[in-house]
């Protein structure tokens, strides 16, 4: 008897239909859909590939903002490591009962709430270096990067709201305002700062590469099993492993790269404060 032997079970159970499955039977799981567990293997293969590239690509970089700014970018696939090995040992999978109104309803659904926790870890650091790339001033730098970090944790928070289909909404949309914010920096604020720093064509290659990508995961979201179960979770997982490829590895190498190479601008376009002894501009 479930109740006898594992109470706090139960009470977990009853508390919001958590997961009842120990990690062994999660990485189990896992390994048995060959399709998931290749959609992190693949990933961890090239994270760890990208970390041994970037640090080779920057063996020559003397300037300190751009060393910043490769420092940042190195932590991207550094971070990416270890949360696809998370999701591959299962450490950071749950299996969750869908409340009632979702279209599986009372199963239990396989929920890598780890992505969502480390991307709250990785984003930041894309945001820092495009910020450092753009020119952009602390002020804008520190709203970009909360409101960021915002939109990660209220999307976790949407993708472990058990107890109703609506509220799970809810945090969703909360997740999107967030979003709508960062966009704004990086739409509106930052192109003009790029245009002064004169970084603006790659800064805008960049931006365009990382809003078009970044789209894609609230569209995963919602289209995959948290959301209307119009994708299996394999397929979802597929989605989000591929546009993790363009949004952090290509990209951080066609920053990185060109970073290497264009340093002396880079070391002009103090106007963060950071790392320049307190300077800053007025816009
Ligand atoms: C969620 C769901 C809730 C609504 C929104 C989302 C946006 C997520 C984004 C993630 C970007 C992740 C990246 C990771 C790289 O390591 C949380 C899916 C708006 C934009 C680039």
């Amino acid at each position: 008897m479930i109740e006898t032997v594992t109470p706090e079970i139960v009470t977990i159970t009853q508390a919001g239909g958590a997961a009842e499955l120990s990690q062994p039977e999660v990485y189990q799981r896992v390994r048995q859909n060959i399709s998931l567990n290749l959609s992190f293997w693949a990933n961890i293969g090239l994270a760890g590939l990208s970390v041994l590239l970037f640090v080779y690509m920057g063996r020559n970089v003397k300037d300190s903002r751009s060393q910043l700014i490769f420092v940042s970018t190195l932590m991207v696939p550094l971070v990416s490591l270890s949360s696809y090995l998370g999701l591959a040992s299962g450490l950071t999978i749950s299996f969750l009962e869908m409340p009632a109104g979702h279209a599986l309803a009372g199963e239990q659904i396989l929920t890598m709430w780890g992505r969502y926790l480390t991307w709250a870890l990785s984003t930041p650091m894309i945001l820092l270096a495009l910020g450092l790339l753009a020119g952009s001033n602390l002020t804008k730098l520190f709203t970009i990067i909360v409101m960021d970090i915002g939109m990660c944790v209220t999307g976790l928070a949407a993708a472990l709201t058990t107890s109703s289909y609506g509220l799970r909404w809810v945090w969703y949309l909360i997740s999107c305002a967030f979003f709508a914010a960062v966009l704004y920096i990086l739409l509106v604020e930052w192109p003009k700062d790029a245009e002064v720093a004169d970084t603006d064509d790659i800064f805008n290659v960049l931006r365009n590469l990382t809003v078009a990508l970044w789209f894609g995961y609230p569209i995963f979201w919602a289209l995959g099993s948290e959301g209307f179960a119009v994708l299996s979770v394999a397929t979802t997982s597929w989605g989000y492993s591929l546009l993790d490829i363009g949004a952090k590895y290509v990209f951080a190498f066609l920053l990185l790269r060109w970073v290497a190479a264009h340093q002396g601008i880079i070391s002009k376009t103090a106007t963060t404060g950071i790392g320049t002894g307190g300077r800053t501009t007025v816009d």
